[in-house]
């Protein structure tokens, strides 16, 4: 039998992120993950950081690269009908955002933990979370073995994501989900030629969507809305490139430099929250208690920002000062979470076109994009929350 004071479920952002808090306050964790670490590095997702995040990231010791490496901007360019106008977050509320890619973030998370030297244990499966409302929980696992193990701590956290276990473990009768589905997918790709713009593209013309972002001088990361019938696979890059450039606005059309794309892939869009994220000793962090169409960026964010308040807490209780802030952890997370998921589902419903609009919905449309092509007043509130609301 093991012991640790925190049990993590899933070594992803979430994961590894909470493991390097609380290892740096000296409180100790085990962290068990489905798959191999190559393979939680090898997943392309998110690249927009809030100045939140990055902040989160120094004070765990792992800002350095981002600081050095990351791309700072200060604006963004939406376009509509293939036009564009660019909203200033350092005119409206002299603030920036970080582009660099989660890839990279977790990367970072690896070193430090390692450096640390973590408990992470790799390629579990069956994993189950016994009696979650005792004092201490048990949570067992099979190791890459096959062998059945056994884990005895004060906490568990679930970090496994949307599809793992831990969101499972509370009855259906203590907690309400709240979904939405999109009926389109994001079409990414990468691929080592330079951006077409500085500052990252929001595009949404009759066809669909279309964003323009980046990981560095020369790799570029498109997204092109598609349905959900098809697969990665059956889009050629020559249709992704001519779909891409009918999307993009007048201007940057020329700019656009093509090559072969070298990773491929169809994300889904959905909007997901469940309530309450915690049920006795087991709390819920990132993508296991939400999702968010990444059109606002805000995925990889809110995970964080929810380590950033369990931690607290959790470092707060270990420091003997009771255990009011882990109560109070789902309701302070869940208040920013729902504005965040406002906020995408609102950017998502602008930016995208739905299969049952009419001609009606596209003027709307239309005049919704031209209110804020227009308003600074317009501009600062969806600065305030593409930047990131205060944690
Ligand atoms: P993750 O899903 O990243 O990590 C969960 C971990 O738990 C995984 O490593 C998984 O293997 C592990 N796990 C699952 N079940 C387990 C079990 N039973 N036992 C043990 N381990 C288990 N966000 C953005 O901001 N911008 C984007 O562009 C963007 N694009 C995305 C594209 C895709 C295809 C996806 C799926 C997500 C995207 N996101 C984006 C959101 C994404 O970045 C998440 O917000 C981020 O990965 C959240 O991190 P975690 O909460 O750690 O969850
Ligand atoms: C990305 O670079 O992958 C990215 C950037 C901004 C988004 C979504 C994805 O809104």
């Amino acid at each position: 039998m093991m012991k640790a004071q925190v049990t993590i479920i899933g070594g992803g952002p979430s994961g590894l992120l909470l493991s390097q808090i609380l290892m740096n306050a000296g409180i100790d964790t085990i962290i068990i993950e489905k798959h191999s670490k190559e393979h939680v590095l090898s997943r392309i997702r998110a690249g927009v950081l809030e100045q939140g995040t990055v902040d989160i990231l120094k004070m765990a010791g792992v800002g350095t690269r981002v600081d050095r490496e990351g791309f700072k901007h200060e604006g963004t360019l939406i376009s509509s009908e293939k036009k564009s106008f660019r909203i200033s977050f350092k005119e409206t509320l002299n603030k920036s955002v970080t582009i660099f890619g989660q890839t990279e973030v977790t990367k970072d998370l690896y070193e430090a933990q390692e450096k640390s030297d973590a408990k992470i244990i790799h390629d579990v499966s069956n994993v189950e979370i016994l009696n979650p409302l005792e004092r201490r929980s048990e949570v067992t696992f099979t190791d890459r073995k096959g062998i059945r193990n056994k884990i005895n701590s004060d906490f568990v956290v679930g970090c496994d994501g949307f599809h793992g276990i831990s969101r499972n473990t509370i009855p259906n009768d203590k907690k309400k989900e709240f979904e939405r589905i999109y009926p389109f997918g994001w079409l990414g790709i990468l691929s080592e030629t330079p951006p077409v713009s500085e500052e990252l593209i929001y595009a949404n013309t009759k066809d669909g969507f279309a964003l323009c972002s980046m990981r560095n001088e020369n790799l570029s990361r498109y997204y092109i809305q598609c349905s959900l019938e098809g697969k990665a696979e059956d889009y050629n890059d020559a249709y992704f490139w001519q779909q891409l450039r009918n999307r993009l606005p007048n201007n940057f059309k020329e700019n656009l430099v093509t090559g072969p794309s070298i990773e491929k892939s169809i994300a889904p869009l959905r909007s997901f929250v469940v309530e309450p994220l915690q049920y006795g000793q087991l709390f819920l962090v990132g993508d296991a208690a939400h999702i968010v169409p990444p059109t606002g960026a805000k995925g990889l964010n809110l995970a964080f920002s929810d380590v950033h308040y369990l931690s607290g807490a959790l470092k707060s209780f270990y420091a003997g000062q009771g255990s009011d802030e882990l109560k109070n952890y789902s309701r302070k997370a869940l208040s920013r979470i729902w504005k965040a998921v406002r906020f995408s589902w609102w950017m998502t419903t602008l930016m995208h076109e739905f299969p049952d609009a009419d001609s009606f919905d596209r003027k709307i449309k239309l005049s919704e994009i031209d209110y804020l092509s227009n308003s600074k007043k317009g501009q600062a509130v969806f600065s305030e929350n593409y930047v990131g609301l205060p944690l």
